[in-house]
Formats: structure tokens, C-alpha cells, sequence
């Protein structure tokens, strides 16, 4: 199981009847103002969250690049963490792009993959890619508009690699000018696991090969790209890839090794993490579910949590007196059921329902920062409502993590666990 569209209608239903319920649960008579605002700017929000993330989402469409047996059918099984694709030396039978489908039922996602075979072959006898190499890529990323184009270069093949760099560069000049959104690039340095010394892996940090990675990395950022402006996206080890922070015609460059089995894979985390931050919000589901990785899709929903929290600080603000975390419970249920439907549990009330139950989140930390709440008012009273948002921001967020914690490592944490960083506004 896991985020299905067609479950979306369901729980929004529930969540509507949830919201008449709580309104008749409270101790006081809401008034019709309160109850305005909370349904369009804080479950308004939430919802817009929902359509983001899942009503619309869509397969992401990946564009790929890169010399025949640099890995690129290799890369997307990795990525895919499965065989989808055909792997091995098959000869360029055309030189036309073709786009494929991958189906995965059993999540619900679908990939859109371009695999440009072929085009680098049109190579000139000196092996630089010919004229028509750049018109027919160009040709192909105006027709298909991928998300992201992933460029593989084999990180041993280092002489043909600042030529392929050039290509990659003018095509996304011509692109610019037909297009006023360009896909974003990471180029792929692949097969790392070939570098020397062969024997060892996977490379271990300080070791020999990952210095070996890093000169190439930097070989590339620096020498070919030309970059001034880069960051690591690991600051204690370079080697895992780099950022390019300033205006680029690539995104980042990462090294990654997908060697045949019983060999482990390297760093393909990394680029598919650096991948979902670089496509638009609704090609990440599928993207990120068909993975069944669950690192990654734990980052998902601590991302969504965060958000579902800024939008319950919303709640600080209302014209009552301070914020009732018993408001927020329809909100707090919204944010569970799709956290337990990215850890791949059925996004149902009813899913959201045992979690809740199990843990007392909503009833046991919605009276207890009440009392929080209350006591804050009496000392700073003029603080009273930036006050009670911090309450509702920080104790969305605690369920939020708490729920994060039960679907995704099976722990029952209470939400006072996660309390420690209380009232940020
Ligand atoms: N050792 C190793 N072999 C790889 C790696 N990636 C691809 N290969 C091998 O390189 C060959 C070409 O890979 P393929 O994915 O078909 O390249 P494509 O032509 O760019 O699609 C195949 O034999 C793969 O098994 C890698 O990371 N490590
Ligand atoms: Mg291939």
C-alpha cells in the first residue's frame, strides 16, 4: 500500500465530518468568524498540501543523456532500486530518442524516462559529438520538457569528458532560447566503483578510492564546468557530490556506482535526494514512492510535517483568546493519515485513527499545551498570540514527528518527546 489518489476523496470527506465534530466538542461556542478562517486559511492550506503533493501528481519525466555504456539504463535501475530497464552494450539501432513508461503498480507511480541512446554516437571520427548530436537533443527536450536531465559520464573516461560537458552546455543554451523554463542538469559521474584501486569497495571515507572520487569531482566542478560557487552536500565528506550554487547550466554534480550485484550500490541516495529537490512538487511523489526507499520518503514527510506545522501557527492568530490545540485536530489528522500513507500504509482516518489512539496525540498533547499555553499567557500576556502560535507550530510538529516515528521505524513516541524546541514563531 501507499498514497493512492483515488483515497484522496475519502479522507478529505472524513476530515470535513471530523471538523463538524470537534467545533460541537468544544467548551465554548466558536464563532462563526473563527471557524471561517480556520476552514479557509489553515485546513484551505492543508488541503492545497493534499493537491500539491498527491491530487496532482504526475510521473516524473527523467531525460537521459550521456555516451552509449556510460550506466544510463544501469542508473535508472539503481535509481528505480529494481530492473526495469535494458542494461548492457546493445548497439544504437536508431537515432531517434525513445520515451518509456515504468510501471509500478504496487505504489501507485509511474516514471516517464527518455533515454537519448543513440545521439552521442553520432560522433566525429576524433570522437567528439558531431553537429547533430547537440540539434538532436535539443530537438528532443523541447518535444518532451523532462523534469531533469541527468547526464551520465563514466568518471574514468576523463578525456572525453570536458567534450561532453560542451554539449551538454550548448544544448541548454539553445534551449534557453525557445524555452523560458529550462530543466534543470546533474551531471552523473558514473562507475566510480571502476576507479583505482578496483579492489576496494565501497569506498571508505579518507580511504584511497574516495580520494581518488573527490580529485575527479573537483576536476570536473572546477576545470571543466568552470563553477566558482559550489558547496558539498555532505560538509564532512566532499566526495558525496557538490551543489553549484551560483547560475549554471548544471544543478550538481555526483558521483555514483551501481555495480552488478552482490556489490553495493554508492551514493545513489544522494542523487536521487538531489533529484527530488530539483523536479517540480508534483512529479516528487512518484518519483520518491516508486523508490520504496525509506530514507527518502521519511525526509518527505518530516518536510511536509514542518509545513502542516507553519500552517497550524496560522492558528495563533485567530481572534480567540489563545489558539485551542483541539482546532488543530482536524489538521494534526490530515497530516498523519498522509504520513502514514508515504510510509507506504494506507492513507485512510482510519490509518491516521490507530495512531492517534495508540499514542493519545491529538487529546493528550492538545490538553497538555493547552496548559502550556495558559501558563505562557499568565507571565507574558501581551505575547499571548505569537505565544499560541509557537504552541500550535511546535505541537503540530511534535505529533507530526511522533506519527513520522511510529509509520515509518514501528516506535510508539509520545509527542511530548519531541517538544524540545518549543514556541518558534
Ligand atoms: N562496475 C560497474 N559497471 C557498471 C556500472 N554502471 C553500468 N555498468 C556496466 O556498464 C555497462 C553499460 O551499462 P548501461 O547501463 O547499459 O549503459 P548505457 O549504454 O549508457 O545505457 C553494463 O555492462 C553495465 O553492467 C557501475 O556503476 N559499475
Ligand atoms: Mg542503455
Amino acid at each position: 500500500m501507499a498514497i493512492d489518489k483515488k483515497q484522496v476523496k475519502g479522507l478529505l470527506g472524513s476530515i470535513d465530518g471530523l471538523f463538524e465534530q470537534v467545533l460541537h466538542a468544544m467548551p465554548i461556542k466558536v464563532p462563526m468568524e473563527v471557524v471561517q478562517f480556520i476552514k479557509d486559511k489553515v485546513m484551505g492550506a492543508a488541503v492545497d498540501e493534499l493537491r500539491d503533493l498527491v491530487v496532482n501528481a504526475r510521473p516524473p519525466r527523467l531525460y537521459l543523456m550521456g555516451r552509449s555504456g556510460h550506466g544510463k539504463s544501469t542508473l535508472i535501475n539503481a535509481l528505480a532500486n529494481r530492473e526495469v530497464a535494458v542494461v548492457g552494450h546493445v548497439e544504437p539501432t536508431t537515432m531517434q530518442s525513445e520515451i518509456h513508461r515504468i510501471e509500478f503498480p504496487e505504489v501507485h507511480a509511474a516514471w516517464e524516462i527518455i533515454d537519448s541512446r543513440g545521439i552521442f554516437e553520432a560522433m566525429r571520427p576524433d570522437g567528439a559529438p558531431g553537429r547533430n548530436a547537440v540539434e538532436q537533443v535539443q530537438e528532443d527536450i523541447l518535444k518532451h520538457k523532462p523534469d531533469v536531465i541527468l547526464h551520465a559520464i563514466a568518471a574514468r573516461e576523463t578525456r572525453s569528458m570536458s567534450e561532453d560537458v560542451r554539449v551538454g552546455k550548448e544544448v541548454r543554451e539553445l534551449i534557453k532560447r525557445k524555452l523560458h523554463v529550462v530543466p534543470p542538469t546533474v551531471i552523473v559521474l558514473t562507475q566510480t566503483d571502476l576507479l583505482e584501486p578496483a579492489r576496494e569497495w565501497p569506498p571508505t571515507p579518507g580511504g584511497r578510492k574516495m580520494t581518488r572520487i573527490k580529485e575527479i569531482l573537483d576536476f570536473v566542478v572546477v576545470k571543466i564546468i568552470g563553477a566558482k560557487a559550489f558547496e558539498p552536500f555532505d560538509k564532512a565528506e566532499p566526495a558525496y557530490g557538490y551543489k553549484i550554487t551560483e547560475e549554471s547550466f548544471v544543478s550538481g554534480v555526483i558521483p555514483v556506482a551501481a555495480p552488478a550485484p552482490p556489490e553495493p550500490f554508492w551514493n545513489v541516495e544522494q542523487l536521487s535526494e538531489c533529484i527530488g529537490q530539483l523536479i517540480p512538487k508534483e512529479a516528487q511523489l512518484d518519483f520518491f514512492q516508486a523508490q520504496q526507499r525509506k530514507a527518502l520518503l521519511k525526509n518527505v514527510a518530516l518536510n511536509m510535517v514542518d509545513r502542516f506545522a507553519t500552517t497550524a501557527a496560522l492558528i495563533g492568530s485567530t481572534p480567540l483568546p489563545i489558539a485551542d490545540m483541539l482546532l488543530i485536530t482536524p489538521l494534526q489528522m490530515l497530516m498523519v493519515a498522509m504520513v502514514g500513507g508515504l510510509s507506504c500504509r494506507s492513507m485512510t482516518i482510519g490509518t491516521a485513527g490507530e495512531f492517534m489512539g495508540a499514542s493519545g496525540a491529538t487529546v493528550a498533547a492538545g490538553f497538555a499545551l493547552r496548559e502550556v499555553a495558559r501558563q505562557a499567557m499568565k507571565f507574558v500576556p501581551f505575547l499571548g498570540a505569537p505565544v499560541a502560535g509557537g504552541i500550535a507550530y511546535s505541537g503540530t510538529r511534535a505529533v507530526g514527528r511522533s506519527a513520522v516515528s511510529y509509520f515509518f521505524l514501528g516506535e510508539l513516541r509520545q509527542p511530548q518527546e519531541f517538544m524540545i524546541d518549543e514556541a518558534r514563531p
